[in-house]
């Protein structure tokens, strides 16, 4: 017995076309793999606006001389650090430090960790990958 569906949509010749080219683009073995792909995605988006558990990844770079944010930092991880799953901290440069720390909690909750982290002095590019903890997806 299968474990997959088949169904039938209706769609526009021109956006059909569209489709195959976004599937082609982003490697999926075919067009059947790229909308799960999509589904999938948005099912994640929803678990983050629903403020859902998440899983996600906050990378950050930053100035390795702003001895204050380094320090900050660890303060701001503390305070959440039933979130921070691990830590991996990049000696990018002479001058610059990169580090990616996977968190878990509450879509809200890692958004405030990364605002938080955001605001300190220093801190030159910060960015928020959003993951789920797959209960949604399957
Ligand atoms: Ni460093």
């Amino acid at each position: 017995m299968s474990d997959r569906e088949r169904f039938t949509i209706s769609i526009e010749p021109a956006l059909s076309a569209k489709l195959s080219k976004l599937a082609k683009r982003s490697g999926a073995s075919n067009r059947s793999k790229f909308l799960c792909d999509l589904i999938r995605a948005r099912l994640v988006e929803e678990e983050w606006e629903g403020n859902q558990e998440a899983l996600g990844t906050i990378t950050m770079l930053y100035d390795h001389h702003q001895r204050t944010l380094l320090n900050a930092l660890a303060d701001v991880q503390h305070d959440h650090h039933s979130h921070v799953l691990c830590t991996t901290h990049i000696h990018l440069t002479h001058d610059l430090c990169a580090e990616v720390v996977m968190v878990r909690g509450k879509a809200q909750a890692i958004r405030e960790l990364a605002d938080r982290m955001q605001r300190l002095k220093g801190m030159l590019h910060l960015a928020v990958s959003m993951s789920s903890t797959g209960k949604s997806l399957t």
